[in-house]
């Protein structure tokens, strides 16, 4: 009895245990953007603030933001509530967030000058970020892991470059045709301040890390491995012998890759987070190498619930053997989403 009663109280996390590559009769879930505008609490957290990065610098509010999600759906993670591009603004580059606009810099790389120019990364001044993940961590369930998260190196440098969000990021290739070894400079200080920056997320409180690559699709398949992946792998490669962040699991995320599976594995993530249209893998090359997240596309959220069954039951058959399997989604939840829809995956997954 002693024993059962300590096996209960000990147990591992089902997320870990799924980083962990077990085979689990029910896949852990979380997901990707799943606190933000799609959640009317969200919504009225978020009116009391002009400036949305105004809204990250309050730790108290990212912890009650980290937790509406949980509260809502019962997930089996939780991930910080903060945004990828509190680097480049913590480099001087000024990021605010305009309504319906997205991002926009104000003081964007536009000449090689301003790369060179940057101040060496301090982590201190993102001190704001490090407080939210403890609040968080001291907030939520023990079997529930805290996510911390960066921007892939060449995501940050893209909307760095560009000054804004954007479709094709036109400036940011014409500026790197002209200006190549310039651009590496830049994706080296962001590989170095990533690192910085998740090691004193795993300090203060993250279990997991994730990556997000989320313009990874920008890239033809030589270009991805020299301007995005090689510098994602240097940064696994330094995390992975950290004292402080040598076991701590490492997601991979990549926007729509020009690339296969294998590629991905070839960084050293310890889990892969497929994107929606990535359907056409062989997971038996994956089998015992790598976790596997996803991969539901978003938009099947806005399909009725018959749909979304039937999508969802084709990825949790494709995968119920896969020794280390996570549900999520294949890219964020979209502002356009209904909660109830969000319940009722979460129901259906736990029901399969
Ligand atoms: O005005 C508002 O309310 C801002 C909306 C918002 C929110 C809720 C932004 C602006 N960021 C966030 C939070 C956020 N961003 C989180 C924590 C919430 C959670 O996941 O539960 C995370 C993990 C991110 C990560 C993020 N920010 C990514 C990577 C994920 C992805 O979707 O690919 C990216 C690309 C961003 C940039 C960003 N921040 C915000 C917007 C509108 C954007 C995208 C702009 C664009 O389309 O380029």
């Amino acid at each position: 009895k002693y024993n059962k009663i300590c096996f209960m109280t000990f147990d591992e996390p089902i997320f870990l245990k799924a980083l962990n590559k077990e085979v689990l009769k029910t896949p852990p879930i979380w997901y990707m953007r799943q606190a933000g505008r799609y959640m009317p609490e969200y919504r009225e957290v978020r009116k009391k603030f002009k400036n949305f990065l105004e809204m990250c610098k309050h730790p108290e509010v990212c912890c009650e933001l980290a937790l509406q999600p949980l509260h809502s759906f019962n997930l089996d993670a939780a991930i910080l509530f903060s945004d990828i591009l509190t680097i480049p603004d913590a480099f001087g580059l000024d990021v605010q967030f305009i309504e319906n606009k997205g991002p926009v810099f104000r003081n964007p790389i536009s000449e090689p000058k301003d790369i060179h120019m940057l101040d060496p990364f301090d982590p201190e001044n993102l001190d704001y970020v490090y407080k939210a993940v403890t609040n968080i961590k001291n907030a939520i369930p023990k079997h529930v892991p805290l996510i911390g998260f960066c921007g892939s190196p060449w995501t940050l440098a893209a909307y760095s470059i560009e000054g804004k969000s954007s479709k094709e990021f036109n400036k940011t290739f014409s500026f790197l045709k002209t200006n190549e070894s310039d651009v590496h400079s830049l994706l080296l200080k962001y590989t170095d301040a990533c690192f910085l920056y998740l090691r004193k997320q795993v300090q203060y409180g993250a279990d997991v890390i994730q990556i997000f690559d989320s313009w990874a699709n920008l890239l033809s398949e030589n270009d991805l491995k020299k301007f995005s992946f090689d510098y994602i792998t240097s940064l696994i490669s330094s995390l992975k012998l950290d004292p402080v962040t040598k076991n701590i699991p490492i997601i991979l995320f990549a926007r729509d890759p020009n690339c296969n599976t294998q590629t991905l594995i070839e960084t050293s993530a310890d889990c892969i987070s497929l994107y929606w249209s990535m359907n056409n893998f062989d997971i038996n090359f994956s089998f015992n190498k790598v976790s596997i997240q996803g991969n539901l596309d978003p938009k099947i959220l806005l399909e009725s619930d018959e749909i979304i069954k039937r999508e969802t039951y084709k990825i949790l058959e494709r995968f119920k053997e896969y020794p280390g399997y996570i549900f999520n989604l294949g890219h964020g939840i979209t502002p356009d989403i209904d909660p109830d829809k969000v319940k009722y995956l979460t129901n259906i997954v736990r029901e399969y």
